[in-house]
């Protein structure tokens, strides 16, 4: 077996707290990739070293580590250049990663379908590509060259690097395939009026348990990392007119390698085009407000910050009672997938948000229908208003039950 050694890196204007929590994850996701952890060490720079990332008698300590713990591979919480990663490795002599390629490990180790199988192999590469300038430049200066220099590596590393384009163009093109047949299953359900939850949180939260929970399908459920990698949308049962469905999919993390996130983009779509997300948080962990942070700034960075949000608080069975008081976010529930506590309010409220759904309507009211007009705004969010000479045109958010009041006024794009 694999015997690691984690190395949590931050600089002195970052809180101590905050490197030490992200080396305990790191050595969660070391552990999830089939290895076991022997040490841990922690390094605090005031800036990083061009050559190792850390300072070298850090490198010097962790090679005394490898020999008294016997470790054969040595994990970085801190993106490494491929010059860094060869440094460290001739250092070391033993094989070193970074937080990024873990990740991606465990990614290609969970993968199961072809598109999740195509999608860790694009973020791959497109991970390898940029570490593999660093080597370019390491070789020419072994060869007494310079930048600018043709040294007789360049063109092997040059084909190479064209190679993993090539196959990097494929993969987009065959996700592309991938994405298209997903859109068309997006426009069906809209066409039949289906309304969509998606899933999303830290990876951990209970995202496939309360799929199950709440549809009744069985679901991959498991205390690791990572262990929903494929969205999967089912059919929830909410009442008699309310149709709707709910995704699981891929959950978040710290400081998640930026490829992955453009590699699972067909993936991310299932959230992205649903009408509701359900942010779902282990409210039973310590860094619960961290997980919230990270997951919430991802929606930031992929534009979903506008979506209505449910808060759900799962896990509420090994909570302290107390956590109950400590929490954010609006519209909120707290259940317990394991045990079923707190569903049924969970669709209540899921029910609530259908009923209240909005659409993104245009209307049109002539210079005659002003008292209309007038009591069309009690119904409606106006969004824009335009007045002319015939009268005035809307654009509007309208509760789905009073579109027929007022279709007579609508204008069909
Ligand atoms: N005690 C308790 N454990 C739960 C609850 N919900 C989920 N779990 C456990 O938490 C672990 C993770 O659950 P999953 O449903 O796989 O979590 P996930 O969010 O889908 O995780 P990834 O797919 O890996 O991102 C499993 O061991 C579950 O049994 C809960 O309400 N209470
Ligand atoms: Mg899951």
């Amino acid at each position: 077996m694999t015997k690691a050694i984690c190395v949590g890196v931050g600089l002195k204007s970052e809180p101590v707290s905050k490197i030490k929590e992200n080396l305990m994850e790191l050595v969660e996701l070391v552990v999830a990739n089939d290895c076991e952890v022997v040490g841990s060490i922690t390094q605090i720079l005031s800036q990083y070293n061009p050559t190792f990332l850390i300072g070298t008698g850090k490198v010097e300590e962790i090679k005394k580590m490898i020999q008294d713990l016997g470790a054969n591979l040595v994990v970085i919480d801190h993106q490494l250049s491929g010059g860094q990663t060869r440094n460290l490795e001739k250092e070391l002599q033993v094989k070193v990663l970074d937080r990024s390629q873990i990740i991606l490990e465990i990614f290609s180790k969970r993968a199961k379908t072809f598109e999740g199988k195509l999608q860790v192999e694009l973020a791959q590469l497109m991970d390898q590509l940029p570490r593999m300038v660093g080597a370019w430049m390491d070789s020419l200066s072994r060869q007494g060259g310079g930048i600018g220099t043709r040294g007789p590596g360049e063109t092997a590393l040059e084909q190479d690097k064209r190679r993993i384009r090539e196959r990097i163009q494929l993969i987009r093109k065959k996700l592309e395939v991938v994405r298209k047949n997903r859109a068309q299953n997006r426009e069906m359900r809209k066409q039949s009026e289906i309304v969509s939850f998606a899933l999303i949180g830290y990876t951990n939260s209970g995202k496939s348990s309360l799929l199950q929970r709440l549809t009744g399908k069985t679901a991959f459920i498991k205390n690791q990392p990572f262990a929903t990698l494929d969205p999967m949308t089912r059919k929830i049962f909410l009442g008699p007119g309310f149709q709707a469905v709910v995704t699981d999919t891929v959950g978040f993390i710290r400081k998640i390698p930026p490829q992955l996130i453009e590699a699972f983009k067909a993936t991310l779509e299932e959230s992205e085009e649903s009408d509701f997300l359900i942010h779902v948080i282990d409210l039973s962990h310590p860094q619960r407000d961290q997980h919230i942070e990270v997951v919430e700034k991802i929606m930031e960075e992929l534009k979903w910050d506008h979506k209505k949000v449910i808060y759900v608080y799962n896990k509420v069975d090994i909570a302290p009672i107390e956590a109950r008081f400590q929490v954010k976010g609006y519209p909120r529930v707290f259940v317990s997938a394991l045990t079923g506590e707190g569903i049924d309010t969970l669709k209540e409220l899921m029910k609530e948000m259908i009923t209240n759904k909005t659409v993104e309507m245009e209307f049109f009211f002539a210079l005659h229908q002003q008292q209309d007009f007038f009591n069309f705004t009690r119904d409606a969010d106006l969004i824009s208003q335009n007045s002319g000479p015939t009268g005035t045109h809307v654009k509007a958010r309208i509760k789905k039950d009073l579109i027929g009041r007022w279709s007579q006024f609508s204008i069909q794009k």
